[in-house]
């Protein structure tokens, strides 16, 4: 997706131009697929912009870090601190936040232990992922030819850069057979997630959810949205799903932060309920959570001023 440059691009320390952010292109990172990332919304409250679980998601990054026994030279609460102040200094009053730790210029060869390590953070105005009728309308789902990468070839719970490959063949397997978005299942052949996205579908009244043994990400999104599902009175299970799970479903949507919720139309051109009414809901109750309006989620909200 295009997006328009801000200002300033936190790195390493401090905040430069935007076109100056740049790197070398013997960054070890660009040949081998080594570093880890983030994907964060800032949303607009009435005390200005706030960064949702924007804390849970810089634990995520050093998690994903610790997973690739890559040290980060930042503590959680100083790349927190410097995610709010990118927000701050692109003047945006809601924004798409991408924190990258990646390993540098200076070595060569598939050894990380010598190599520095780098970190940058920068926002945009990125809109919805998956189209703007997402909720609406919902989305044409495929079910991809490739399998989600398995625990003993690449970590799922670590948001490692080359891990997207896998899900960049997926994505584009699914656009160019005229889908919007593709559904991952693991070696086993059990729904595991989507490319950007967890899912749910629902059945026998049940929100179900697969988790991380499944293949998918942790996501924040997913977390939030059980919260939220189980606070409207839904039932909400982690479990698995099969491929006869989805072209049976009661009602699916997939959800992440850069997607939001979005609601499944289909999958493998068999129709689903579409919006569904427990999908309709927690759709506008997260839209609701996000933006402060809701006391109890209050916490999740952290106002960048
Ligand atoms: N699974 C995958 C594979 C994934 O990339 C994401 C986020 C999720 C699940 C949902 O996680 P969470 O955001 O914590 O709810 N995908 C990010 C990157 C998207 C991109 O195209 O880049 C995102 O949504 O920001």
């Amino acid at each position: 997706m295009p997006f328009e440059a801000t200002e300033k691009i936190w790195m390493d320390g401090e905040l430069v131009p935007w076109e100056e952010a740049r790197v070398h292109v013997l960054t070890h990172t660009l040949h081998y697929g080594t570093g880890v990332f983030e994907g964060i919304r800032a949303y607009e409250t009435d005390a200005g912009p706030a960064i949702f679980r924007l804390t849970d998601h810089v634990v995520r990054l050093f998690n994903s870090a610790r997973i690739l026994m890559m040290e980060i030279p930042f503590t959680v609460d100083e790349i927190v601190e410097a995610c709010k102040e990118t927000v701050r200094a692109s003047g945006l009053p809601s924004a798409y936040v991408r924190p990258i730790a990646f390993y540098g210029y200076g070595e060569m060869g598939l050894n990380t232990i010598p190599c520095s390590v780098n970190v940058a953070i920068a926002c945009w105005t990125w809109g919805a992922y998956l189209g703007d009728d997402g909720v609406t309308k919902g989305v044409r789902m495929k079910v991809s030819s490739w399998a989600r990468h398995d625990h003993n070839t690449m970590p799922p719970a670590s948001k490692t850069t080359g891990n997207y490959v896998n899900s960049s063949l997926a994505k584009v397997e699914a656009l160019k057979a005229g889908y919007d978005e593709a559904i991952m299942l693991n070696d086993s052949g059990l729904v595991s997630e989507c490319t950007g996205e967890n899912i749910f579908a629902a059945r026998g009244g049940v929100l179900i959810t697969p988790p991380l043994s499944a293949g998918a990400l942790e996501g924040i999104t997913q977390d939030s949205v059980m919260t939220i599902a189980r606070d409207l009175g839904h039932e909400v299970r982690v479990g698995d799903l099969t491929r006869s799970d989805l072209y049976v479903a009661e009602e699916m949507f997939v959800c992440g932060t850069a997607a939001e919720v979005c609601a499944v139309n289909s999958v493998d051109d068999r129709a689903i309920p579409c919006p569904g009414p427990r999908t309709t809901a927690i759709a506008a109750e997260y839209g609701r959570a996000v933006r402060g309006q809701i006391a109890r989620y209050k916490d999740w909200v952290e106002h960048v001023d």
